[in-house]
Formats: structure tokens, sequence, C-alpha cells
């Protein structure tokens, strides 16, 4: 039977109220509107095939070069020039290779043993090498940092390893204000004096700012930039413009000191800002103007749209029949509440371009770092633990250092060792680490190698699966002024050493069945769990879904990550006294206790 939805009454642009919103002086004038803000501009910023890049910035290739990132026998990266061959990341290398003869496949980095950096060995072989994704994470940073130096007064957030959000409203507002100073001062003839209008604004060029999305035009983008929307531009409009400036020239800037391409989008808010930074890729940005919203979401098949990718957006499509935004958009407000929950509001505003969520740095201090390697094949002896320990060890080494360049006197308060078979509960042990001024390979294995000694006692044979090693308590010590360098005589170190060494052999160490320790979000491809920041948890793969190639595994951690992050979302929202604002994180103990209700069930509880 059809939905009695289906083939209502087609929406309109009523159904979204300030597409022209009037700007005034004091919108222009104030720093502290928040999500509110009718002149909110952001940007998601995305870089174009970023780990394939990655590898042709550091063999210096010329970009025409048709290039894959293979880890073990799949694909992980694509090259625009390999695209056209139809190469997708879905391909085995095999196949890529016989859709093009000269691909160039460069395999990821790995550790090797007895190796203190990773490296591009010939013999690459998931039973002895462990992947490193660590010129990734440089290569990011500095792009984000670069992002982050052009706009001092612009909050930048890093959502993924090659994506950042970035709120440009404080640096347009002081553009609008360098460009037209007579804002700056309310006329005294003004008649509601501060919330008077701002006067018309002035015509914008949109040409070179990228591809401009218009009403029912979104088809024909940047073809018609001349084409002007009914009623002329609006100072929202400006705000765009003056920010697809700012994003060109940071792009521009980033293609020419670093090598990468990079896309955006820019819209007044995250969730817009994200969709249509792909609308055009790669190596280009594209502005949707507020008057675009309706006609470039409607046909949008709303199931494309994240958190209503999974449950929610099936339980949608089957209760109204309907597959695009533009067919739910006739559905009420009261009609998604009454079946989904209060809470629906959430996906009611989503659906009509609405989207609160403020783009905030994460905090740059990780508590903490790991690394790990699933065995293709298990440890048997407990000598042999040994080699994966020092392979573990260099890239705790490595990532350290690397953090200690902009963080110099980082340093962890405890190494942990975690072993694990199969999808047992991890047994650990922990140590307090010494503290030395260079932490090599040799001061973390050696530390390693007495906890696996304890976890592994006197037993003849163990069967270990799966293998951690993290640093935890990373702190930046307190040193004042003084550089680590001068900080440490020789002496002081071998004191603390040996202080810490005492006190550790009388503290009991942790039982093993202890796994209540602060372990990262891992962002280790190889791992089967992680830790989740919020809720503290291990979310683990179940038996079953840890099996297939490393990609698999990753891929399906990845999707459990995603899930239990939309989990969290959803009870934020479930639990919000806002309901259109997620409660801030750890502003209410009662929450734990709160069951999933409404939209919230449909959002796995892990
Ligand atoms: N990545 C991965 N495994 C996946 C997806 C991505 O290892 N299943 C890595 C490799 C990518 C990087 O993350 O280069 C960024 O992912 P994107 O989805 O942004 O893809 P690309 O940057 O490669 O391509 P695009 O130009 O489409 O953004
Ligand atoms: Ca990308």
């Amino acid at each position: 039977m059809n939905s009695p939805w289906k083939g209502k009454a087609k929406a309109t642009n009523q159904d979204y109220d300030d597409l022209r919103p009037t700007i005034t002086y004091r919108h222009l004038l104030s720093n502290n509107l928040g999500v509110r803000d009718p002149l909110r501009v952001i940007a998601l910023c995305d870089s174009d095939a970023f780990y394939a890049a990655c590898e042709r910035v550091r063999l210096e290739l010329d970009p025409s070069v048709p290039l894959v990132v293979q880890q073990w026998e799949s694909l992980i990266a694509v090259s625009y020039p390999a695209r056209e061959f139809g190469i997708s990341r879905m391909d085995k290398i095999k196949d890529a290779k016989k859709k093009c003869p000269n691909l160039l496949a460069v395999h990821v980095a790995t550790y090797k043993e007895g190796e203190k950096e990773p490296g591009y060995w010939k013999d690459v072989d998931t039973r002895t090498h462990k992947v490193s994704l660590d010129l990734y994470r440089r290569e990011s940073n500095k792009i984000i940092n670069m992002i982050k130096e052009a706009l001092p007064t612009g909050e930048v957030e890093k959502a993924s390893i090659d994506e950042a959000f970035i709120d440009f409203t404080r640096p347009v507002k002081e553009k609008l204000l360098e460009r037209y100073p007579h804002l700056a001062k309310v006329p005294a003839n003004a008649p509601n004096g501060t919330d008077s209008p701002l006067p018309p604004p002035p015509p914008i060029h949109w040409d070179d700012l990228g591809a401009v999305l218009l009403p029912e035009r979104v088809d024909n983008a940047g073809e018609q930039s001349n084409v002007e929307v009914d009623g002329g531009p609006t100072w929202h409009d400006v705000a765009l413009s003056i920010a697809a400036e700012l994003m060109q020239k940071i792009r521009e800037d980033i293609h020419s000191k670093l090598g990468y391409t990079t896309s955006a989008g820019i819209a007044r808010n995250k969730f817009l800002a994200k969709l249509c930074a792909s609308y055009k890729k790669p190596n280009s940005q594209t502005i949707l103007r507020n008057e675009a919203i309706p006609d470039y979401l409607h046909p949008l098949a709303f199931q494309k749209i994240r958190f209503l990718g999974g449950k929610l957006g099936d339980a949608l499509a089957k209760e109204y029949d309907v597959s695009t935004v533009g067919d739910l958009l006739t559905v009420s407000l009261d009609e998604i509440q009454s079946k989904f929950g209060e809470n629906a509001l959430w996906v009611y505003e989503f659906l009509r371009g609405i989207d609160r969520t403020e783009v905030k740095e994460k905090s740059a201090l990780f508590k903490s770092m790991l690394a790990s390697k699933n065995l293709p094949k298990p440890i048997t002896q407990p000598s042999d633990g040994h080699q994966w320990i020092r392979v573990l060890a260099a890239e705790l080494a490595l990532r350290l250092n690397d953090a200690r360049e902009s963080m110099p006197t980082l340093w962890p308060k405890t190494i942990v060792l975690h072993a694990r078979k199969g999808y047992e509960t991890s047994r650990s042990k922990q140590a307090t680490f010494p503290y030395v001024r260079n932490v090599t390979v040799d001061v973390i294995a050696t530390a390693a190698d007495k906890l696996w000694k304890e976890l592994t006692g006197d037993a003849k044979t163990v069967n270990i699966t799966s293998i951690q090693l993290a640093f935890t308590g990373l702190e930046m010590a307190e040193m004042g002024q003084k550089s680590i360098e001068g900080f440490f005589t020789t002496r002081d170190i071998q004191q603390q050493t040996s202080l810490k060494r005492s006190r550790e052999e009388d503290e009991p160490l942790v039982s093993p069945e202890n796994t209540d320790l602060f372990l990262p979000k891992s962002s280790d491809v190889e791992a089967v769990s992680f830790e989740c920041t919020r809720c503290r948890k291990t979310i683990a793969l179940r038996e079953g879904q840890a099996t297939g190639g490393p990609n698999e595994v990753a891929q399906r951690l990845a999707t459990l990550r995603s899930e239990h992050g939309d989990f969290h979302f959803a009870q934020d929202l479930a639990n919000s006294n806002d309901e259109s604002v997620p409660v801030p994180r750890g502003s209410s103990s009662k929450r734990k206790k709160l069951e999933p209700k409404g939209i919230a069930k449909f959002f796995i509880r892990k």
C-alpha cells in the first residue's frame, strides 16, 4: 500500500525561513553570537587523494603520474590521474594494474623488526611488518598548521586525517570592517540604533572564487556566476564571498608550499559545508549560497547524509516510503516527532539545512599514544614476543619524538602493554615510565620487555593474537623557561630513573584482568578495538568481524567507531534540554543511566 505521504504537496522555500536574514550593525560588530550568528560562514577543506598525494610529494613526482597507495593487497588511496583509468579503492592491486599498466603502486610505509624508522621495503609481509601512517599524520599537521596560521582569529577543527572545518565568521567580519570602514559606526539617524539593518550590500564579483551554487541552477554551478538571485546579493553572500577569497588563498598557499591540492565547501554551517565540499573535486571549491540551499538539498538521497545513513534512515525510508530530502520535507514536525520522539527535531532541521553544531578545536594535547598489531600468526613461545615489542617500540619512539618537536617537554607517565587472545579481554601490565632525555627504541623496548615477562610469567607456551603498547598520562612537564636539554643533568636522570624503579617494584601492578586503563582512540589501522574518549569503554569488533585482511578489519572498525559516535550524538540530543544543541561533554552524570529513547534507539549502543 502506498504511504499517505508519497506524492504529497511539494515542499516550498517557505520551509526555510531565514535564507535572506537581515543583518544589523549589532550582528556585524559582535563576535559572540555563536551558532545563531546570521553572518556565520563555515568551510570544510578536504585534501585530494590524500595518501597518494603524500607519496607523490615524498617521491617528488609529476602530478600527472597515475599512482595508488597499497596496503598489503588492497588500495587505500587512488590519485586523480589513476582514477581516469577507472581505478577505485575497491580494486585489488592486480586489477588496478590491468586497468593501467603504467600504474605506480607505492606500498604504505611499514615498521620492520630491527629498524628504528618505518621504511619502504621490498619484502613487505603482514606477518613481519606493521603499517605506519606517520608520514600522513605529519603532512596532515603541516596543512592544519598552515590553515591556523593564516587565520589567527578563525576556529579550526581537524575533522579527520585530511579534513578540517574552519569557522570563518570572525576573520570575515574583520575583513568586512577593513573594506567598508563606515560600517564600524552606527549612523546617528539609524532608526533602531545598533539594531538597524546595514545599508544595501555592494555587488559581488564571484569570478575566480569557485563554483557558486545558485537556485535551480545547481547543475550549472560556476558557469553562471554573473546571474543574480532575485532580490540581489545579501550581506551573507558578501560574507561567503570573502570567506571564499580567504579559502582560495589558503588553498593556493598549501599547494605552493606543501604541494597538496585541496577541495573546499563554503556555506552557512558544518553540515552544508561538508555536503558541498565534494561537489567538484579535485582542486576546487564550491560556495553554497543560502538561497540555493533548498534546490541543492531537495534531490539528495537523504540516506547519504551522515546520521541518516544507518538504521534511522532505513526506518524513515520505510515509514514514509520516500528517498529524497524533498520527499521528507512534506512530513510535519508533529508527525516525525510522534513516530521518532521529541528529538527528531534535529532530523527535521538537518533536512532544512539547519545545523547548530560548533566548529571547535579539539584539545591539542592527547593523553596517550598507542601502537598495536594484530598478529597474522599467533605468538606461541614467550620468547617470540620480543620482535613485535621492538616493532611497536619503534613506532612509539617516532611518534613521541615527533610530538616533542612542538611540545618539547612531553613525557609519558606510564607505559602499558596489552596482549589479547582472540576476542578475550586483553591482559595488561603497566609501569611508571622512566624519565630519560632521549626516548629511544631501546629505552621503550627494555621497559616493554619487562612488562612482557611479567605478563607471560613462567608459562612455557602462550597464545597471543594481538599486542598493543601504549604510553599513557602524556603531559607537558613543568619546566619553566628551561629547555629539556638544560634541565636534566645525567645525574638527575640516573637518580630519577632509580627512584622510579624502586617505587615501581613496591607498587602492586594492575591485575591482568584490569582493562580500565585510559587508552586512546587508536588511529592505528590494525587495531581490533578502540577506547571511546567519551564513555571510556573499550569497543571491540565482535567475534568473526576481525577476520579477513587488515583493510577489511580496519574498515569494520571505522564503521563501528562511526556508529558509536552516532550513538553518542543521538544520546546527547535525547538528553539535551535545548533539543537542537548537543549537551556538552561531562555536563551531567545523570545522562549515563538514561536508556536510549526516541531517535537514540536507532543508533547502536555499545
Ligand atoms: N583512507 C583509508 N581507508 C579508507 C578510506 C580512506 O586508508 N577506507 C585514507 C586514505 C585516504 C585518506 O584516508 O587518502 C583520506 O580519505 P578520503 O576519503 O578523503 O579519500 P582521498 O583523500 O584519498 O580522496 P578524495 O580526493 O576523494 O577525498
Ligand atoms: Ca580527501
